[in-house]
């Protein structure tokens, strides 16, 4: 890739498949900045901006923001960290996503870390986890699996068609799950 192209590693997985985690595991011990996008949307919610209400909407119903919020504040993020190495977690969702990216940012990912779990295992995580999110009850999580399903296995589908994909069974204690993300990662000890 050209030089000055930021290194960018797209974290994704189903609800509760333990991106979050992860990426607070790749952080500690390598020299990436963590963007997570559900993380920036729900503080762009809580910001009292015009379209918070929309945003705070659509994650409730588990529906995909429209890309233009979302690249947005994830490019806003990255300029502002002044930093070059990002997992940005959560994103793209869907082709649409996708898209904005390719056409915003005018680069695409190095590689997508994909985290496969099952929905059982997701739900129970889920249900457990108690932060309060407005998404994390029994309708909202089944209509974020629905999404997840329908628009972003696509997205990972594409990534593996480009061999682009890394792929790690997150159905097993985090501290397992890490020793798998982290061969993904040797290269940027
Ligand atoms: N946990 C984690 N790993 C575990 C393990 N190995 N064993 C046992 N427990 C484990 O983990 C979830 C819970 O499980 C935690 O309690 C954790 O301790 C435990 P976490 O690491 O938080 O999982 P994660 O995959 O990050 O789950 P999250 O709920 O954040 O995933 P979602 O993809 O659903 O949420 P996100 O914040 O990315 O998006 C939320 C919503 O925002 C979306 O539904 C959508 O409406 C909107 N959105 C967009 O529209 N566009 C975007 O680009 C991004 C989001
Ligand atoms: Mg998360």
């Amino acid at each position: 890739k050209p030089t000055g192209t930021p290194t960018v590693v797209f974290v994704l997985g189903g609800p509760g498949a333990g991106k979050g985690t992860q990426c607070a595991n790749i952080v500690r011990d390598y020299a990436f900045v963590h963007l997570s996008a559900g993380d920036l949307l729900r503080a762009h919610m809580k910001s009292g901006s015009k379209d918070g209400n929309m945003v705070a909407e659509m994650i409730k119903q588990g529906q995909i923001v429209p890309s233009e919020v979302t690249v947005n504040l994830l490019l806003e993020a990255m300029r502002a960290s002044g930093k070059d190495r990002f997992l940005i977690d959560g994103f793209p969702r869907n082709k649409e996503n996708r898209d904005a990216w390719e056409t915003t940012a005018g680069f695409d990912c190095d590689f997508v870390l994909f985290f496969d779990c099952p929905e059982e295992v997701m739900t129970e995580r889920l249900l457990g986890r108690n932060e309060g999110r407005t998404d994390d009850n029994i309708d909202t999580i089944k209509k974020r699996f629905k999404t997840f399903r329908e628009s972003s296995m696509p997205v990972i589908n594409y990534y593996d068609s480009l061999n682009k994909v890394c792929s790690v069974n997150s159905d097993q204690s985090p501290e397992d799950v890490y020793a798998q993300t982290k061969e993904y990662f040797s290269k940027f000890a």
